[in-house]
């Protein structure tokens, strides 16, 4: 496919289009993600995750300057729940990121969660690797953190960036949610309000209370509106490469990944196949016999399944 060498060229509208393309889950996806997967593997994927308005954007707008003043090509994807239609969110994202959108070599991209149950959707991995693929350094993916999408950043970043602020039960937050686990580097942004120090120090406490780590999450203070702490966050997040290319954790999270990857795809691919066998299966008799209780719904997906396998 045409698009496909122009995207691998780095040609922004051409990959536009192809991550549109994954979005809708056209037929063709899956043949484009045979094409896209062996040029990928290359590119830093980072994940900035935290609640709205913590500041996730207004940091990346910042990251993103300094990351490419290191000569490096970035791609951008900002994962928003609402709508990418209708959703003010994004537009705001798009507006605080615009001073890069003319500079070529930072490519900006907003995505739905549609797809799966407030998570990330696969197609926002798939898109990660088109980004890569096509020749950008760094991938970094903004992520509203709420629910599983925090638990699914860890899935496809290399490295899961926690932005937490003063005075919005963040401290709570991560204590009751375990999330403190899936960080590999904490930034507690809007350091010019109150409270940040002690935020600070108590994810200092519980990081503590985890014991020797090969790598121990940084916790870094910024206040991304003015700039101030971006160097040492674009600092932790490169100290984190390098570590993850030195160190048998880097190697062991790549095999993970690479085998959740297999069973996503097993997932997805299954579900279609059952979907589409109980579509033509479903009959108002049988829905008629489940009603009477002649029938219970877990021997119809028994029998349901037995046929698919055999077939
Ligand atoms: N006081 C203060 N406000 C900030 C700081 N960083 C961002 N903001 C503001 O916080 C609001 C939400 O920022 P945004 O980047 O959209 O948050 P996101 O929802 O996490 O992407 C905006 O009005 C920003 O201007 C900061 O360091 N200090
Ligand atoms: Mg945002």
């Amino acid at each position: 496919m045409v698009i496909i060498e122009k995207a691998l060229q780095g040609d922004p509208r051409s990959i536009a289009r192809l991550i549109t393309m994954i979005e809708s889950e056209s037929l063709s996806s899956v043949e484009i993600m045979k094409l896209i997967y062996p040029r990928s593997g290359k590119a830093h994927i980072i994940g900035v995750t935290g609640s709205p308005g913590a500041g996730k954007s207004t940091l990346l707008d910042k990251l993103i300057t300094h990351i490419s003043h290191s000569g490096l090509t970035i791609g951008v994807i900002a994962v928003d729940p609402s709508s990418p239609f209708t959703g003010g969110a994004v537009l705001g994202d798009r507006l605080r990121m615009q001073s890069h959108s003319l500079e070529p070599d930072v490519f900006i991209r907003s995505m739905g969660t549609r797809g799966s149950l407030g998570g990330l959707s696969r197609g926002t991995y798939e898109a990660a690797l088109i980004l890569d693929a096509c020749g950008k350094d760094v991938v970094l993916i903004e992520t509203v953190g709420v629910g599983q999408s925090e638990i699914d950043i860890m899935k496809i970043a290399d490295t899961v960036v926690l932005v937490l602020v003063p005075g919005m039960g963040d401290d709570i937050q991560i204590m009751k949610a375990g999330i403190i686990e899936i960080a590999d580097i904490f930034i507690v942004n809007k350091a010019d309000r109150d409270g940040s120090e002690r935020i600070v120090r108590e994810v200092n406490i519980m990081l503590d209370l985890q014991g020797e780590k090969a790598w121990r999450p940084p916790v870094i203070p910024t206040i991304a509106e003015r700039g101030d702490g971006v160097d040492s966050a674009a600092k932790a997040i490169f100290d984190h490469r390098h570590f993850l290319e030195n160190n048998s954790e880097g190697k062991r999270r790549k095999m993970a990944r690479l085998r959740i990857e297999v069973e996503e795809i097993l997932k997805r691919e299954i579900a279609k196949i059952v979907e589409n066998a109980w579509d033509r299966q479903i009959s108002s008799e049988v829905l008629e016999d489940l009603a009477a209780r002649k029938k219970d719904p877990y021997t119809v997906a028994d029998e349901l399944l037995l046929k698919v396998i055999s077939s």
